[in-house]
């Protein structure tokens, strides 16, 4: 399962080409305590046309994924999405306490002051993929 995965994502990537026309506003990765092995990146995602946001990924971690967050009785809980759908027209959010980038095996600290370039792949309604490098800030939580 987790191979086909990969095998999959390969293949986006070596398709991820022309320049996404994503916009990506209020970007930015929490900074971390130290010895923390996660991390989350947080922005607001506007596209022109429906599109959607199929893989991300960043030299500063060994994996990214979509994920999720919701209460559920009383308990957050994180739920990893294979895709993120972006209506066109329609900001959507990726912020504290709903959906964010999850990093996992991070290669350094997140500290704040310091920056994390991340490329995200971005699927048209014609399974067209483009791609967008983005480089966020990192900053306390607040
Ligand atoms: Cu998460």
């Amino acid at each position: 399962m987790k191979i086909l995965k990969y095998l999959f994502l390969a293949s986006l990537l070596a398709a991820c080409a022309a320049k996404a026309d994503v916009t990506i506003t209020d970007a930015w990765v929490r900074a971390n305590a130290p010895g923390q092995k996660v991390g989350a990146a947080y922005m607001t995602l506007t596209s022109p046309q429906d599109s959607t946001l199929v893989f991300a990924e960043t030299t500063t971690a060994g994996t990214v994924e979509i994920h999720s967050m919701s209460m559920d009785d009383g308990v957050m809980k994180m739920r990893m999405l294979e895709e993120l759908p972006l209506k066109a027209g329609k900001p959507e959010k990726l912020a504290p306490g709903g959906f964010h980038l999850m990093l996992f095996d991070l290669k350094k600290p997140l500290i704040a002051g310091e920056k994390v370039t991340f490329r995200l792949c971005f699927k048209d309604k014609a399974n067209k993929i483009t791609d967008q490098t983005i480089t966020l800030p990192i900053k306390e939580a607040n």
